[in-house]
């Protein structure tokens, strides 16, 4: 056959980038950038150079395995998979009810179409209290903040980074990560043009790191520090009267109490505590708050520490006191062809229900996964007593996992969805490994909402799967079926009918461009028909005010000053009296994460492509602490936390933050059992055999994995 061309949306992460790939009708020759995608015109990073990588990999699951009593694997067929999850599962609901069966999801899940297609009826199904998912070692706190001020967990402004001519960056790393909270793809060149134009580009980051090259300057912050300095930038703009409300003057409640609150924290209170000169932060309070396109953006750094959702709620109040929000050149929210936000009346998904042992709050129908090894563990009604994952791996992504190791290894039943055999994976006694990545259709439902600028675009399956194997949503859809009938969830008939496709069509259809939006759309709305008609996607406008129309608060109010404010803000007065943060011994250190560009979380470590090069898996110590402890390049050291000791050699920079040290996370492939020969080469340390599952935001229970503290020794002295 004849080379040809393929065209579809990599959905590896965020940014949503259109691949071209050259194949013979069997296997692939090349993935290039698809140049005329009109939203990542022709962006493509290694990952998604590497997606056939995933789709030949030999050690990909194709065939449900079951574990036998001696703990080796047999394959078993669909149907009779399906039948002993149901008959597992069922058993534990009906002798310890619903709650004893727990779910996880990890991160892949949010970019299946697949499987998010079923998602909400696999809740209604399972109606357990105990779902755990990524989320909450990630991106809760941004998604607690647009609940309380927009009134949807979805409804997250993103940069207008296309437009916006003073770009403040806290926290987050995206000429890496390619953005969060932020779809867009090819940042490094974005940054670029922001200071062609005369914009400038700021970044606030313990590490000096891959995006602060394309920035006009870096300011070493010290970790989980963060709210201090917005605090003070809060204080700059009050006292300077920058205040600039615009449109939303009368959407706003409690504008004054809010201001007030930053009172005490000025720059020169706050400059020992952070670590920025108090000088610096009042010209960038004034930078961004005099710019009339400017924004600030936090991601990870922001959320994943102590006051995660303290710096989320500031990080908007500041975006919108100053005119900056739901503003060219802001942070503005996108208009996706597929809606999710369907509910347009004020909702509760908020501590309805706490975990049994913590008592953590729920989040949208979630409990922290920091809770799910002690959920697992602990014994008493209500305790979880197996669990079903899909697209996750656990072990390897939350605080302490080596607890949750334990924990997985005592559930009576462990079922995963997944295609590979992993560190969490290998504990189950069903793996149900679906049709993946060139295999299935795809179409962003999700970061289609998180995009800087408005398209769509579907993708259709490029090979046939293996014949017999099922997709994700197949999966979902048959496990409904199983659990269904326990919880007393009633599948109708369109449930029946429904296939991702025809949902997706309709979703399409009753979208903001779909044919039944009006009688002038009938003929040229959008449509699944003109999106295959279209396979490099169809560009539908940059990003438009939206508000107030898009709140769905009560009274369509943004309440500024949420009532966990002043509690969450009372510790913070004390600290402001006391000099500067102490390590407590010269062996002290704090700890932060780190992403590299061929990486993704715990996976896509098998791809020799990705996962070649010197050993990423060391920890990022700077030059004055090497010299301070004596300590050398390539040297093994031990970190030690309270729940456990890592060893892994250390890297001395000068990009680090004195006093902290940044180790990545989603290494440890050499538990036994694991079937990843690439990854098992390089397998590195897990961090979070490291990251203590006490240390959450207190307001949301998300993972607090910056600024933990912990003590560096070398290996020979310990040993
Ligand atoms: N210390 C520390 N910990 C962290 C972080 C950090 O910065 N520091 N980051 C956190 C963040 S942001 C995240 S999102 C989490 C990620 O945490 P998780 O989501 O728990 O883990 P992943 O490594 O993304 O694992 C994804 C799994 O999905 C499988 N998979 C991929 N595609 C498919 C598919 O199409 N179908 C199915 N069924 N399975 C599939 C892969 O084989 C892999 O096993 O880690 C978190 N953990
Ligand atoms: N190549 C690659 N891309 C990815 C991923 C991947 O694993 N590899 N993962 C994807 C996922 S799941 C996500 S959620 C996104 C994450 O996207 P980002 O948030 O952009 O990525 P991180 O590298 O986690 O960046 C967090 C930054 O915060 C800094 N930081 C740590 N602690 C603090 C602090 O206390 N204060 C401040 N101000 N900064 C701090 C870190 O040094 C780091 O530079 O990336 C996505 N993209
Ligand atoms: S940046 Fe993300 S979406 Fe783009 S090619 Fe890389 S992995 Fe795929
Ligand atoms: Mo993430």
């Amino acid at each position: 056959m004849p080379n040809q061309l393929h065209h579809r949306v990599c959905n590896l992460c965020e940014a949503m980038c259109g691949l071209e790939i050259e194949h013979d009708g069997k296997r692939v020759l090349k993935v290039r950038g698809d140049k005329k995608d009109p939203f990542s015109q022709g962006f493509i990073c290694p990952k998604g150079a590497r997606i056939a990588d995933l789709h030949e990999d030999p050690n990909r699951l194709k065939k449900p395995l079951k574990k036998k009593p001696d703990g080796s694997w047999e394959e078993i067929g669909w149907e009779e998979a399906i039948t002993y999850a149901g008959e597992k599962l069922n058993g534990i609901r009906e002798a310890h009810g619903l709650d004893a069966v727990g779910f996880y999801f990890g991160n892949p899940t949010v970019h299946n179409y697949g499987f998010l297609s079923y998602m909400r009826d696999l809740r209604h199904a399972l109606k357990t209290k105990n779902v755990f998912s990524a989320t909450s070692t990630d991106q809760l706190p941004h998604q607690f903040m647009a609940h309380q001020f927009f009134g949807h967990s979805l409804r997250l402004p993103v940069p207008d980074i296309d437009r916006t001519d003073y770009f403040l960056i806290m926290g987050a790393n995206p000429s890496v990560s390619n953005g969060s909270l932020m779809s867009t793809g090819g940042v490094p060149p974005k940054l670029d043009a922001i200071r062609e134009r005369g914009g400038k580009v700021i970044v606030i980051d313990p590490r000096r790191t891959e995006t602060t090259k394309k920035a006009d300057e870096h300011h070493f912050i010290r970790p989980a520090t963060d709210v201090y300095f917005l605090l003070a930038l809060l204080h700059e703009v009050q006292r300077n009267n920058w205040v600039n409300t615009g449109h939303l003057t009368d959407s706003l409640a409690q504008l004054n109490e809010t201001l007030a609150l930053a009172e005490d924290f000025s720059p020169d209170r706050v400059t020992n505590l952070c670590g920025i000169p108090a000088g610096d932060i009042r010209r960038i309070a004034k930078e961004f708050a005099t710019t009339e396109r400017a924004v600030l953006y936090g991601r990870m750094g922001l959320s994943t520490q102590a006051h995660g959702t303290l710096c989320n709620w500031l990080l908007l109040v500041l975006n919108i006191v100053t005119g900056h929000l739901d503003r060219e050149g802001g942070a503005m929210f996108t208009t996706p062809a597929v809606d999710m936000i369907r509910s347009k009346k004020p909702r509760q998904t908020y501590g309805r229900w706490h975990s049994r042992v913590r008592s953590l709050p729920e989040s949208e129908g979630e409990l922290p996964v920091a809770a799910l090894a002690e959920e697992i563990l602990t014994p008493g009604k209500g305790q979880v007593r197996a669990m079903i994952t899909h697209a996750g791996n656990p072990v390897i992504s939350s605080p302490n996992g080596k607890q949750l190791e334990t924990a997985f290894d005592e559930l009576e039943f462990l079922v995963c969805i997944d295609v590979f055999l992993n560190e969490t994976t290998r504990h189950a006694d069903l793996i149900l490994p679906p049709a993946a990545f060139l295999e299935v259709d795809h179409y962003d439902f999700i970061f289609n909402h998180l995009a800087t600028s408005n398209n769509a675009k579907f993708s259709q399956a490029l090979f046939a799967p293996q014949k017999g194997q099922w997709y994700d949503w197949q999966i979902a859809k048959a496990m409904i079926e199983v659990l269904a009938p326990i919880s007393g969830f009633k599948l109708s008939q369109a449930f029946r009918l429904s296939t991702p496709r025809r949902l997706l069509k309709l979703g399409l259809l009753t979208g903001p461009y779909g044919k039944l939006k009006g009688v002038s759309n009938l003929f040229s709305g959008l449509s699944l028909r003109k999106l295959i008609d279209n396979p490099h996607g169809i560009h539908l406008g940059p990003l438009q005010p939206r508000l107030p129309e898009a709140l769905t608060t009560e009274g369509k109010k943004i309440r500024l000053l949420p009532d966990w404010v002043a509690e969450a803000m009372a510790p913070l007065r004390t600290a402001l009296d006391q000099a500067e943060c102490q390590l407590a011994s010269p062996d002290e250190f704090l700890l932060i994460g780190r992403r590299h560009l061929r990486s993704n979380n715990s996976w896509m470590h098998n791809s020799p492509g990705l996962a070649k090069g010197k050993n990423r898996c060391t920890v990022m110590v700077s030059e004055i602490d090497a010299d301070r402890l004596g300590l050398l390049e390539g040297q093994e050291v031990e970190v030690t936390s309270r729940t456990g000791t890592i060893t892994l050699s250390a890297e001395i920079t000068d990009e680090m933050m004195p006093g902290v040290i940044s180790i990545p996370h989603g290494f440890g492939h050499h538990r036994k059992g694991m079937k990843l020969p690439v990854a098992e080469a390089n397998p590195g340390v897990s961090v979070n055999d490291i990251t203590d599952e006490h240390l959450l935001d207190p307001v949301t229970g998300n993972a607090a994995f910056s600024g933990q503290r912990v003590r560096v020794s070398t290996a020979e002295a310990v040993g």
